[in-house]
């Protein structure tokens, strides 16, 4: 079953899965979507909340996710959890969600690893505080989630291409949905389809998605005559965060009837070049005309490079609003591994007579 927190959680869970548990601090957003599994509304101290929502303040998510923590703990199981990052509920009760996954004293069971499809905001054109939600989410629960392995694959959506192309929200949930569906379709397509080579079965594939790392999934004809390198370079997945040099890799080959099983050592050639041995398969899709990839890259961030990439998907001067807010309002202590790292870069990058020392002094690191 799906889970989806908060506004934005709750519309593309049920988009993927109209049987999808919603959670929610207010009745009337629960109310507004028209089909769901089970809808729980998560109550707060907080005094007023309850019909209004966060106020996209985390710290009433947080707070609301004190009402059902040991029912979402037990729900989340082996599950896939969709929320925004921007808002107050959605981003309060999946940091909350994460902060209690990392804390478990025991190892969760690869089975049970909860995994998150998280849809960041476009800093250009949304609220700050949207950008600073994130920022704080990113950059203290899910670097640590992912330092930790308490959790199965996230995959790091973005609003940029909704607002870049102006497009209609359920337009784009539904991208969104139909998008991650050409990656869980994997395994059903190995079932039902001719096998010529590889294996990637329902086994294989849940111990793939439990690994806790980002996923950056792609899709796309594949030519078998040119270098894979340069295809996949060029198909990056626009509703995704951009990939990082993968850690494990999976790859599925459909080739149209009768055609060449063999163009797969080309795929495998490219990921063994890079020290990676995917897991894949080929096999044979009547209703192909052209042989078609569908390839996912984990990928692991430290936090710093991963508020740097949530400020990449945006332009210039956004970028500097990005900066800004991750000046302001990540608690140092969280990144400060990274921050050397990070400070290195902008002095480099703003080619800066500022040493890399009193950059770290301006953050307040020192
Ligand atoms: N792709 C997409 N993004 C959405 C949708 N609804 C809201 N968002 C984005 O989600 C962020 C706001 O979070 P919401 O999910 O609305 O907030 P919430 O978790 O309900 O929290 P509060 O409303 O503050 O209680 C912003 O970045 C919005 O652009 C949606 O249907 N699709
Ligand atoms: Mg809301």
């Amino acid at each position: 079953m799906t889970i989806g927190i908060g506004g934005a959680g709750s519309k593309i869970a049920t988009a993927l899965d109209p049987g999808a548990t919603i959670i929610n601090v207010s009745e009337t957003e629960l109310g507004k979507i028209s089909e769901a599994g089970r809808r729980i509304l998560a109550s707060l101290h907080h005094e007023g909340g309850q019909f209004r929502g966060s106020r996209k303040d985390p710290s009433i998510g947080h707070d609301a996710f004190q009402s059902l923590r040991r029912e979402l703990l037990q729900l989340a199981r082996g599950e896939l959890v969709f929320s925004s990052t921007g808002g107050g509920t959605g981003n309060g009760i999946t940091a909350a969600l994460i902060e209690e996954l990392t804390a478990l004293d025991e190892a969760v069971p690869a089975a049970d690893k909860t995994r998150f499809a998280l849809v960041l905001p476009y800093a250009k054109l949304e609220p700050t505080e949207f950008t600073r939600n994130t920022i704080d989410l990113l950059g203290g629960p899910v670097s640590k989630a992912i330092d930790s392995g308490s959790t199965g694959n996230i995959f790091l959506f973005t609003n940029r291409l909704k607002f870049e192309s102006r497009l209609r929200e359920d337009r784009f949930n539904r991208m969104l949905v139909d998008s991650l569906s050409v990656f869980l379709a994997v395994p059903e397509k190995n079932e039902s389809l001719a096998l010529l080579d590889g294996h990637i079965d329902f086994e294989d594939f849940n111990h793939y998605v439990s690994r806790p790392f980002f996923n950056h999934f792609t899709y796309f004809d594949y030519n078998p005559s040119a270098p894979f390198a340069a295809q996949l370079a060029a198909n990056p997945n626009p509703l995704l965060l951009p990939p990082e040099a993968p850690i494990e890799a999976l790859f599925l080959l459909e080739v149209p009837k009768g055609g060449d099983p063999t163009a797969f050592y080309e795929i495998l050639e490219y990921f063994t070049r890079l020290n990676v041995s995917p897991v894949y398969s080929v096999v044979e899709n009547p209703e192909r005309e052209r042989p078609f990839v569908t390839v996912s890259l984990l990928y692991s961030r430290k936090p710093a490079e991963l508020l740097d990439d949530f400020g990449r998907i945006s332009e210039e001067h956004t970028e500097a609003k990005v900066r800004k807010s991750i000046e302001q309002h990540v608690e140092l202590r969280k990144v400060s591994v990274s921050l050397r790292e990070h400070a290195e870069r902008e002095v480099k990058k703003h080619g800066s007579d500022e040493d890399v020392l009193s950059v770290l002094k301006r953050l307040g690191k020192l």
